[in-house]
């Protein structure tokens, strides 16, 4: 058996391949049938002439339905018509499982009904296409982890701990007690960080989102480096190089991904460090004076983020937000403590908001009044508090939500697509 991606990258011609796949569509010109069949890896047209075959795969072909799985046997051709520049004439078809008739067609169908069908809808090549890239982009951020001396530490799923606010909270018993679905894993990063100096977590994270919007999701993966003797400068410089390293990697390896999504890719070419940056204050200014109605003190919403982002051709970085709209850990700015040692990176073409990070308190004094502050049960944070008690020290980190990068990386409109099966506010079937 050959992969489908193997025969069109060439060196199959003129020779029999079989092929294990689906039927993804077939029409026919009376005494011959043009197929195409999908493995996962790719597409390929196999023709099965009736002059070249048995009477039985014939008849196999004339009744073969969409989806139905196959095994198709054949000899590889060149042909600049075929789809990939490849054809199979096929020599035997043989039917696995004679589908029923698939309920997603070429028409375009409405949001909702392939969402109620996401399960078969993820056949399509587009959405194959996502996944791949999706899967790409995954492995360029543990192989930058790897490659950069980050330990995996894996932070828990049920906690009894809010890291990034109270009201997104998915709140369930345990046995008897008040947990949490963790929002972030950050906190317990922090913990690893003292034991192993650089450490990532990834994993899933929680929040219950009450907004209906295209950024947002209630279940989406996050990677959360955290970096001891690493100060808010130095945290930026690694998401410079993470970012690029990823987008890289899928120019690299994933061009054919893109082409079926029709992405150009010009402007992921120009994704290279050093990043643009400007502070909350600036972006503040420039909203304003855009006549959008916004104050110092308010946070940046989806159309705040999308302005900036598209002033800019490379990501940008927004800095030092006011300490009153960020969350409780993070460091103060020397320099005016009303703000905070933080950033948040936009992605181009109007993405907005990927990374979320900041330089963390490591005064022990300044994080229990920050704790009291921000009305947060002391008892539950004790162990956290810990960490500044015993061998504190500078360290900063940043959390980066893998269907946002998705997102924007092919291009989609709505982050629903980014994940195999999205959980939203109003979604949780399939
Ligand atoms: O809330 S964040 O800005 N930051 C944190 O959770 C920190 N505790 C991370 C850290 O420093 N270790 O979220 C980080 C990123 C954000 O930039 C988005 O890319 C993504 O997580 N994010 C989301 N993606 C999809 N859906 C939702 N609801 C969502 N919320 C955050």
């Amino acid at each position: 058996m050959v992969t489908i991606e193997e025969i069109l990258k060439g060196g199959y011609e003129e020779k029999e391949v079989e092929i294990k796949g689906w039927l993804y569509n077939k029409r026919s010109l009376g005494s011959i049938y043009f197929i195409l069949i999908r493995d996962g890896t790719g597409i390929i047209q196999a023709t099965i002439k009736k002059d070249d075959v048995s009477e039985e795969v014939f008849e196999n072909a004339e009744k073969i339905t969409r989806e139905s799985s196959l095994i198709l046997k054949g000899i590889v051709r060149e042909d600049k018509r075929a789809p990939g520049g490849y054809e199979v004439r096929a020599k035997s078809l043989e039917i696995i499982h004679l589908s029923e008739k698939f309920p997603i067609s070429k028409k375009k169908h409405g949001i909702d009904f392939l969402l109620d069908l996401r399960h078969l809808w993820i056949r399509s090549p587009r959405q194959v296409a996502i996944l791949r890239i999706r899967s790409e982009i995954i492995k360029a951020c543990r192989d930058f982890m790897d490659e950069n001396g980050f330990v995996l530490v894996d932070s828990p799923i049920l906690t009894p701990t809010a890291c990034e606010g109270t009201s997104t909270l998915f709140e369930t018993d345990y046995f008897g007690k008040k947990a949490y679905l963790s929002q972030s894993g950050q906190l317990y990063a922090e913990a690893a960080m003292a034991a192993l100096g650089k450490v990532y977590c990834f994993g899933p994270t929680f929040r219950a989102e009450k907004s209906k919007t295209r950024r947002h999701l209630t279940e989406f993966w996050m990677i959360e480096p955290e970096m001891a003797f690493v100060g808010f400068e130095e945290n930026l410089k690694i998401q410079e190089e993470l970012v690029t390293y990823i987008v890289k990697r899928v120019l690299e390896k994933r061009e054919r991904e893109l082409k079926i999504l029709d992405r150009d890719i010009e402007p992921l070419k120009k994704v290279e460090p050093p990043f643009d940056r400007i502070t909350y204050t600036e972006a503040i200014e420039i909203l304003q004076k855009e006549g959008y109605n916004i104050n110092w003190g308010d946070d940046l919403g989806a159309p705040h983020e999308r302005f900036i982002s598209l002033q800019h051709e490379k990501p940008v970085f927004v800095t030092k937000y006011p300490a009153k709209i960020k969350a409780f850990y993070m460091q103060p700015d020397p320099e005016n403590e009303n703000l905070v040692l933080c950033a948040d990176l936009l992605a181009p073409e109007g993405y907005g908001e990927i990374i979320g990070g900041s330089e963390r308190i490591n005064d022990l004094k300044i994080l229990e009044r920050k704790i009291k502050e921000f009305n947060l049960p002391r008892e539950n944070y004790e162990w956290y508090l810990d960490l500044r008690r015993y061998g504190s020290v500078q360290h900063s980190g940043f959390g980066m939500g893998i269907e946002r990068v998705v997102a924007w990386i092919c291009k989609l409109k709505h982050i629903r697509e980014a994940i195999p099966f999205p959980r939203t506010i109003t979604r949780i079937y399939p």
